[in-house]
């Protein structure tokens, strides 16, 4: 990346296989943190400043696709919530291992804060000393409970949750305006957004637009949906925040490189509103 005049600013999610046993509580748990840890050491080592993650059980789980961003691109849309058990063996989505009898267990929110806590407290120190952020991105799609298990950050209010957990500016977010704006409950996102990035806690921002709030909502362009993009950007802005934003996802273009086309657009919305701003 550096020979391409690149700077690598952050790299998003642990593999499953690397800390499933954090998610589930389960017997490799010491043994996968001591591999988080390293992980940490080494992107400190390289200069890069952010690991995002996803403390969830479930993952992105019951989208699907169809056509109804404007002009009838193809966009991710959610109606109504997956309950289908998650099956032994797999986490976030993904086989970790072979398929064993039966289902994950339901268990408490307070149990998943409690697991948070845990990895939080062991990787918060080495991450600090490595010069690297933890990154945490809230629950999408945001439902309380999926796939008859917890979610974590599930209404705008949670963010701070999360931030009072550990008072180190390590401990940081991952913010998904798009996530956060399909969400129900306590909190408003431009509230939210502006808390979070005053306390210097935002380590890199998902922009993205959405129309609806579950349980029923989609996707949309950066200039269609609920979210005004340029009042983010301001907040963003008036707050100091130095970190990165991308696009996160959006819709595809009928064209020969729908996904590529899709992220040039938002990524020319964002540098316009940008420079507008400026
Ligand atoms: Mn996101």
């Amino acid at each position: 990346a550096e020979k391409e005049g690149l700077k690598i600013w952050a790299i998003e999610n642990f593999d499953p296989s690397m800390w499933y046993d954090i998610l589930l509580d389960g017997p490799r748990k010491e043994e996968q943190m001591q591999l988080l840890q390293e992980v940490i050491r080494r992107l400190g080592r390289v200069g890069i400043a952010v690991m995002g993650y996803n403390f969830s059980i479930a993952g992105v789980a019951g989208r699907k696709m169809g056509p109804f961003a404007r002009g009838q691109a193809e966009t991710v849309f959610v109606d109504g919530r997956d309950e289908r058990p998650l099956p032994d063996g797999m986490v976030w989505n993904m086989w970790y291992r072979e398929r064993g009898p039966g289902h994950i267990a339901f268990f408490s929110h307070d149990e998943l804060w409690r697991r948070l806590k845990w990895f939080l407290d062991r990787l918060i120190p080495v991450a600090e000393q490595a010069g690297v952020r933890l990154a945490a991105h809230p629950d999408d799609p945001p439902f309380p409970v999926l796939r008859q298990t917890p979610r974590l950050i599930y209404e705008p209010w949670m963010f701070q949750k999360l931030i009072d957990l550990h008072p180190s500016p390590a401990n940081a977010l991952e913010f998904c305006v798009g996530t956060s704006a399909e969400m129900q409950g306590e909190g408003d996102l431009y509230d939210i957004l502006d808390a979070c990035s005053r306390q210097g806690r935002i380590a890199y921002v998902h922009l993205r637009n959405v129309k609806g709030k579950i349980p029923k909502y989609q996707e949309t362009f950066l200039d269609e949906g609920d979210v005004d993009v340029r009042k983010v950007l301001q907040i963003l802005r008036r707050n100091n925040f130095d970190g990165v934003i991308i696009p996160d996802h959006t819709p595809l273009l009928s064209c020969a490189a729908p996904w590529h086309g899709g992220m040039a657009y938002a990524m020319g919305y964002i540098r316009a509103m940008l420079q507008s701003l400026e």
